[in-house]
């Protein structure tokens, strides 16, 4: 079994390095109670990347990411659709899933929300095929049947390992031929599993249905800008886009990240949450240990997952959730909260 995993780590932009740092302390806690040999090279990319080396997403950080076992990444700023956009299709990490859950402690709407947003990842309007034109500017949406299937399976498979519910998010009632074809894809794909509930909506009353009644969501399928502009609306429902993590997964590689962007406003000031990139590392080794049979990852991942609850509860939290700790702070007791579940063998 692989107990050793080297993960490449994008620091990213304003937020990021403070986020960074404090997931570094629950990761060497990790790596020092559990075993996990975790070997993080720093790797830059960004708007701090650009500014410095005239290049957003340099070669050797794509290398470092294709080689790693895995990558985490900070937020980054106006440069994510030439870093994460990027990366993305440069290696076919067609699915994002983004998981939106109540935790205790946190400003939630409801505390009995659990969702996932399952994002088609490499294709529609965010393939970056815009022109100017001379009346103005154009935009190609781009929807393959295949790409859609494949969502589709990813979304149905997760919906049959949970609450078997799935909703299929589009607008085929006026973009017919696109969305029409992501439905059909969808539900032809569905027809395979019986025992998963399928429904379908239109993305504005999804949009208005996940703060009206989001804990009646279970798995939600749908294409890229949807699916980001959605996520960002779960996330705030259940807590906060402080508590939003996310997966971008292929079948070769995976990056783990944030769904925020790097909140510049906050930067440097030590009082950003760390819970998003804590829960995005925490993805990371769920995956690690499914991919590889590894129990000691799973246990690491529901680990971090049983501490940040703990921590929550105690009222160790950052200001947008209305705490008084900081980015650190939340880290260094999560941290510690891992070692106290080691320690009693609670794992
Ligand atoms: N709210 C700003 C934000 O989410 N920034 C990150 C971002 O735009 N990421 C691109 C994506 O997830 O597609």
């Amino acid at each position: 079994m692989v107990t050793s995993y080297t993960i490449a780590l994008i620091r990213g932009d304003g937020i990021g390095p403070e986020q960074s740092k404090a997931t570094l302390r629950v990761l060497d806690t990790i790596r020092e109670s559990l075993g996990i040999r975790l070997d993080v090279v720093g790797v830059e990319a960004g708007d701090e990347c650009l500014r410095r080396r005239g290049v957003a997403l340099p070669d050797e950080t794509v290398d470092a990411v294709k080689t790693a076992d895995a990558c985490l990444k900070g937020p980054v700023g106006e440069t994510a659709a030439d870093v994460i956009v990027k990366l993305r299709q440069l290696l076919d990490l067609y699915a994002n899933i983004r998981p939106a859950r109540s935790y205790p402690g946190t400003p939630c709407l409801r505390s009995d929300v659990d969702l996932v947003i399952v994002r088609e990842n490499t294709e529609d309007v965010y393939k970056g095929y815009e022109f100017k034109i001379r009346e103005g500017a154009i935009c190609l949406r781009v929807i393959t049947e295949e790409n859609s299937r494949r969502i589709a399976r990813k979304a149905l498979e997760l919906s049959a390992k949970r609450r078997k519910r799935l909703t299929i998010v589009h607008k085929a009632n006026v973009m017919r031929i696109t969305c029409g074809l992501f439905r059909q894809a969808c539900l032809d794909e569905a027809s395979r599993y019986p025992d998963v509930k399928v429904e379908e909506q239109y993305v504005d009353a999804a949009a208005m249905n996940l703060i009206r009644k989001p804990h009646e969501f279970d798995v939600i399928v749908t294409t890229n800008l949807f699916g980001d502009i959605l996520s960002e609306v779960a996330a705030q429902v259940s807590g906060g886009l402080g508590m939003g993590s996310s997966a971008n997964l292929g079948d070769q590689h995976a990056i783990f990240e944030p769904v925020h962007g790097c909140a510049p406003d906050i930067a440097g000031q030590g009082i950003a949450n760390p819970c998003s990139m804590i829960l995005s590392a925490k993805m990371m080794l769920e995956w690690l240990g499914e991919k590889h049979d590894d129990q000691t990852c799973l246990e690491a991942s529901s680990a971090i997952e049983r501490a940040l609850i703990e921590t929550l509860r105690k009222e160790i939290k950052t200001p947008d959730l209305g705490g008084r700790y900081s980015t650190i702070d939340v880290g260094e007791a999560i941290a510690r909260a891992i070692r106290a579940l080691v320690k009693k063998k609670k794992l």
